[in-house]
Parts: C-alpha cells; structure tokens; sequence
C-alpha cells in the first residue's frame, strides 16, 4: 500500500448547489479519510498560488474569478493511492464528458455549464499534493 494525502477542493459551484455532503460522502464510501477540512472565502493570492501552472492559459483569469465567487470547502484527505483514486471518483476536467458514477459525470450540468464549473479539484501528483497542501492548510 501507498498512504498518501490529497488535497481536495468542493469549488464554490459544488457549495452553492448543496452537494459538499454528497462529495464528502462518496471520499468516505470509497474508504478515505477525513483529515482536516476548513470552509472559506479564497482569495486572489492563494488562487494565483494554486493555479500557478496555469497561468497566462485562456481559461485562468475566469477560473480565478470563478474561485472566488463563493466560500470553498477544502479537505485534506488520506488513503491508499488517493491522489490517483480521487481523480477516479472526480472524472474528467469536462463534465459534460464526464463517465456517469464520477462526480462531474453525475453531477455536472451540460447547459451553459463552463468548464471550470466542475464541482471539484483534486491534486495531480504526490509533488502538487504537498505543494497544495501546504498552501491551503498554512
Ligand atoms: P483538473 O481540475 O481536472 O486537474 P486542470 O488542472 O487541467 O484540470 O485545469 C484546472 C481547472 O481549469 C479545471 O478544473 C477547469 C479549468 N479548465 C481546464 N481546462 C479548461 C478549458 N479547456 N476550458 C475552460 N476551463 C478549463
Ligand atoms: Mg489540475
């Protein structure tokens, strides 16, 4: 086994329909654990920190101002493989895409829906893991 931590993120679309239960529900089913959790508004410093690698892409500054149009749920999560497995349980970046049984693939709307309206983030690799964790549980 591989016990790893993940930082997830309940982005403000995911709040603001209600689901963090749901989310926090289907990392619980799967056997993860819950380490730490906090609930807050982010800003553009900690946003531009987190989506460093993303910057100057088209989808950045309206992924930024997405972020901050509402609190945010992030949790640090542990479990065997969790970097990769949570991304599983997420789906892929588009929800409109995304396989039923996933978050964004049940969850996701497919009208007027953008992209960055995927309910959910999810560390890529052990290096992000900490890199992210390090920034949103300072
Ligand atoms: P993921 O969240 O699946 O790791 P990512 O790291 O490539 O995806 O991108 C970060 C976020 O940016 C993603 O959750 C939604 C948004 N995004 C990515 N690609 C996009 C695109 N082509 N158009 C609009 N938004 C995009
Ligand atoms: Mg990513």
């Amino acid at each position: 086994t591989a016990i790893e931590e993940t930082l997830v993120l309940i982005k403000p679309d995911g709040v603001a329909r209600n689901l963090t239960g749901e989310i926090l529900r289907r990392i619980e089913a799967k056997g993860y654990s819950l380490v730490d959790l906090r609930m807050l508004q982010a800003d553009r410093d900690l946003l531009a920190a987190h989506y460093a690698e993303h910057e100057g892409k088209p989808f950045y500054e309206p992924l930024v101002e997405f972020m901050q149009s509402g609190p945010v749920v992030a949790v640090r999560v542990a479990g065997n493989r969790v970097i990769e497995g949570f991304r599983v349980l997420a789906g892929t970046t588009d929800p409109t895409t995304a396989a039923p049984g996933t978050i964004r693939g049940d969850f996701g709307r497919d009208w007027g829906l953008k992209v960055q309206q995927n309910l959910v983030h999810g560390s890529d690799s052990v290096e992000s893991a900490e890199r992210e964790l390090a920034l949103w549980f300072a």
